[in-house]
């Protein structure tokens, strides 16, 4: 009897140190590697760590946070160590677009299968709910265009264009005294090779900021900021597209916050579907016009466009008869649409960790802290269509895109149809 009670400390004794060990042995590998999260498509994968990755991911001993065991950790060290290429140049425009390597990154397939099951959810809840009277008859392309194709359906059936003193409710003297007097390419002139930078939280320690700062213009999106971020995001800032929530919602301070004070400034508002702007203006999603006179009296001198509504859906048109299924009825991500404004400006457009490099996270921001998957893969925005479309047009190589984030893309009038 003595001899069991003994045994069954010891028992406890020993679980209570595996415990602690293992714990121990997490904190340590916290500060080796970041693990980027579990891929929701087994296409993200690298294939020559396919078997070790699938490892590791489909692990036991893999925590809700991503942490893994040493063991496995080692293995997969060194075989990052294998996978990073030397250090690429900036210009990617001479290289042809194929697999460097073993590099895999975003396969341009993906399918909302292959999400978590609270982002399926989420997309069939905005299906059913169709915000925006979404009705969809176009054509649904089963065969894929070729790039070349569907980057002259970009250029030709998406216009790209700013509110002017002529357009049907601005076209009162109020408004006259509001609205920017030229137009946004007269305000930026020939733009060579230009920079979008997502706000993405692999952003994060990726040293991007110099190769950044060298491209002629660089967009940026509503609050992300380069103040304190300048090593990964670079200083630079000629055009930042924001959201009408953010110009709206008072929290996000946006007729006060210095940050918005520098560059051109776009805005844009979700409209109904192909809705006309006397609709849409009636009845914006975000009550904005407001805060926009108000920002214009404070900074007058700063150019600051409202993006013509009718752009969003005649992009959206697109992607949704180049997916093989229903996307989001929901307008196209704030990143979605700069990338299409820069192509209409630039002779060359890279845009970073829009798809995603080594460094995928759940981190949403790199200057937030916050987690949270829906920000890469979308909820309401159709953002991972959206990626398949950018994956599919890249004239960069898949190397760039797992070291860098970086895609390239031909500004439509260097593109021949
Ligand atoms: O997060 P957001 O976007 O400001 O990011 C700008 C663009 O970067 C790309 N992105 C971002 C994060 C990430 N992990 N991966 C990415 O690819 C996307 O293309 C994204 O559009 C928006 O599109 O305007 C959005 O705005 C925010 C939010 O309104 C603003 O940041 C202001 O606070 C939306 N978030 C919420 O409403 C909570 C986001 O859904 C879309």
């Amino acid at each position: 009897m003595v001899h069991i009670n003994l045994l069954k400390k010891m028992m406890y004794v020993l679980l209570l140190l595996l415990v602690v060990l293992t714990v121990c042995l997490w904190k340590e590998t916290r500060k080796l590697y970041d693990v980027p999260f579990k891929t929701e498509s087994k296409s993200f994968q690298i294939p020559r760590a396919h078997t070790l990755l699938s490892r590791v991911l489909s692990s036991k001993t893999v925590s809700k946070n991503n942490q893994i065991p040493a063991a496995l950790l080692g293995e997969l060290s060194k075989l990052k160590g294998s996978l990073s290429p030397t250090a690429p140049g900036n210009n990617a425009e001479a290289k042809p677009k194929k697999k460097v390597g073993n590099v895999n990154v975003w396969n341009e397939d993906n399918s909302s299968k292959n999400l978590i099951p609270r982002l399926q959810k989420v997309r069939m809840n905005y299906l059913s709910m169709n915000k925006y009277n979404v009705t969809y008859n176009g054509q649904r392309n089963t065969a894929k265009l070729s790039p070349e194709k569907l980057l002259c359906q970009l250029r030709d059936r998406v216009n790209v264009t700013m509110i002017h003193g002529s357009d049907g409710p601005f076209s009162t003297s109020e408004w006259q005294d509001y609205l920017p007097r030229k137009n946004l390419s007269e305000e930026v002139g020939h733009l060579g090779r230009c920079a979008v930078v997502s706000s993405a939280g692999s952003l994060k320690s990726s040293h991007l900021g110099p190769e950044i700062d060298t491209h002629d213009a660089v967009l940026r999106f509503n609050g992300a900021p380069t103040t304190e971020f300048q090593q990964d995001v670079g200083e630079k800032t000629t055009v930042r597209l924001v959201n009408s929530q953010l110009v709206t919602v008072e929290e996000q301070k946006f007729l006060t916050e210095t940050l918005y004070n520098t560059g051109i400034l776009i805005v844009w508002d979700p409209s109904p579907y192909h809705a006309e702007i006397h609709e849409w203006y009636k009845k914006p999603d975000y009550r904005f016009f407001e805060n926009y006179k108000k920002y214009r009296t404070r900074h007058p001198n700063q150019p600051f466009f409202i993006l013509n509504p009718k752009m969003q859906w005649e992009l959206w048109d697109i992607l949704q008869e180049n997916s093989l299924e229903d996307i989001q009825p929901n307008p196209p991500s704030s990143g979605m649409l700069g990338i299409v404004i820069m192509m209409t400006l630039c002779d060359e457009v890279n845009v970073y960790e829009f798809l995603p490099s080594k460094r995928q996270t759940d981190v949403c921001h790199y200057y937030q802290r916050f987690h949270d998957r829906a920000c890469t893969m979308g909820a309401y925005h159709p953002l991972l269509f959206e990626k398949n479309l950018v994956k599919h047009i890249n004239q960069g190589t898949d190397e760039y895109i797992y070291t860098h984030g970086k895609v390239t893309l031909p500004g439509f009038r260097n593109i021949h149809c």
